[in-house]
C-alpha cells in the first residue's frame, strides 16, 4: 500500500492529490491513507499535506530502499526483487544464505552500511554507513567455475559505464575486479560462487563503491566520486543506472554474446600495455599483452612465453 500511495504521488510531483480521492482510488479509510503517509515520512519521505488541497510529494530520500530503487528502473531482470537493510555484516553473506533458500536470479540485497565488508582473500572493504553502495546480486547462470572471472571483469565494466553516464569522472578497469579513478581504487566487486562438481549452483556478485565517503572513512589507497568532483553525488540514480547496465550485459554474456563488451573492458583496461607485477596466488611479472574472451589476463614473461591468470592482484611496475 505505501507503494501504491507513493506511485501516486510520484506521477503528479508538482501538484496536490486529494485525500478523499486516494480513498477511493485505493478502497481504504482516510485514517488508513494517514497511516500510510506517516509511515512514508518515517522513510525519510518529505509529504506536505494542506487542507482542502491534499498530500504533495515534496521530496524523496537518497535511500538504497526497493521504493526508490525500483522507481523507473528499466531492467528485466536485476533487481525485480531488491531486499534492503540499515546494517548487515555483509550483503555478500546475506545473499548467499538467500541463495541457498532458493531465491530467484537478479535478486539484490542492498545494505546502507556493512559491519564486516569482505574483499578477496579475507580482506576488509571499508562500508561506512550512508555514504557509500553495498550490494550483492544474486545470479545463475549455467558455466563452468571458471567462466566467473569473466562475470567479475563485466560487473566491474557495468559499474565503470555508470560512473561514466553519471559523473565527469573517467573510471579505468584494474583487472580483474577494480574501478580506478585517477589511480585510486573506487569501487571493487567480490563474486563468489556455490559449485557441485562441474556445475555452478549459484553466483553471489558483490559490488562496493565509495560515494561520499570522506579521506578518513577509507583506506589511503581509496577514493570516492565526492572526493573526486567535489561534489555530493545522489547514490539512488547511480544503483539503478548499474542495474541497467549489469542487466544488458549480463543478458548478452548468457546468450554468449560478449565480444563488444569484453573489447570495452580491454579500451578501459587500467593496465593493458603495462609491464605488470600479479602478487597471488603465484607471483609472476610481465608485460599486460591482453584481456582475451574468457576474462583471463595473458601476460607475456621476460622468458617470452605468454601465460593466461584467472585471479589475481595486479601492480604496475612501468
Ligand atoms: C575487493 O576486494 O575490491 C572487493 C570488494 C567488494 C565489496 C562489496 S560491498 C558489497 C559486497 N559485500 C561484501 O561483503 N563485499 C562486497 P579486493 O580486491 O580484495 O580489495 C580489498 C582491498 O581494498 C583491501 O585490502 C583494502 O586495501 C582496499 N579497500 C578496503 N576498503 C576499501 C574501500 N572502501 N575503497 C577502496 N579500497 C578499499
Amino acid at each position: 500500500m505505501n507503494e501504491e500511495i507513493l506511485n501516486i504521488l510520484k506521477s503528479d510531483p508538482n501538484g496536490f492529490t486529494s485525500g478523499e480521492w486516494l480513498c477511493e482510488r485505493l478502497g481504504v479509510s482516510r485514517t488508513a491513507v494517514w497511516k500510510h503517509i506517516e509511515a512514508l515520512r518515517a522513510l525519510g519521505y518529505e509529504i506536505e499535506a494542506v487542507p482542502h488541497q491534499g498530500y504533495r510529494l515534496a521530496e524523496c530520500p537518497d535511500k538504497l530502499i526497493p521504493e526508490e530503487l525500483q522507481w523507473g528502473l528499466k531492467s528485466s531482470l536485476i533487481g525485480r526483487r531488491i531486499l534492503s537493510y540499515d546494517v548487515v555484516r555483509s550483503t555478500n553473506d546475506v545473499a548467499f544464505d538467500l541463495a541457498g533458500k532458493g531465491l530467484e536470479e537478479g535478486t539484490v540485497v542492498v545494505s546502507d552500511g556493512q559491519t564486516h565488508g569482505k574483499g578477496r582473500l579475507g580482506r576488509r572493504w571499508a562500508s561506512p554507513k550512508g555514504k557509500g553502495i553495498y550490494l550483492s546480486i544474486i545470479l545463475r547462470p549455467s558455466l563452468p567455475p571458471q567462466g566467473i572471472a569473466k562475470l567479475t571483469l563485466l560487473a566491474s565494466l557495468s559499474v565503470a559505464r555508470a560512473v561514466r553516464s553519471l559523473t565527469s569522472l573517467e573510471p579505468r578497469i584494474r583487472w580483474p575486479n577494480d574501478i580506478l579513478v585517477n589511480g585510486k581504487k573506487l569501487s571493487g566487486v567480490l563474486t563468489e560462487m556455490s559449485a557441485e562438481q562441474d556445475r555452478l549452483k549459484f553466483v553471489i556478485v558483490g559490488i562496493g563503491i565509495n560515494v561520499n565517503s570522506s579521506h578518513e572513512l577509507l583506506p589511503p589507497e581509496a577514493t570516492s566520486i565526492r572526493l573526486e568532483t567535489g561534489e555530493k553525488c545522489p547514490r539512488v540514480p547511480l544503483t539503478q543506472k548499474i542495474f541497467e547496465e549489469f542487466d544488458r550485459i549480463y543478458r548478452d554474456f548468457k546468450g554468449g554474446e560478449t565480444a563488444p563488451w569484453m573489447e570495452e573492458c580491454r579500451k578501459s583496461s587500467s593496465i593493458l600495455g603495462s609491464y605488470v607485477r600479479v602478487e597471488a596466488p603465484t607471483p609472476k611479472e610481465g608485460y599486460a599483452l591482453d584481456l582475451d574472451e574468457e576474462g583471463a589476463l595473458v601476460l607475456r614473461l621476460d622468458n617470452g612465453f605468454t601465460e593466461r591468470l584467472f585471479a589475481g592482484d595486479v601492480v604496475k611496475v612501468r
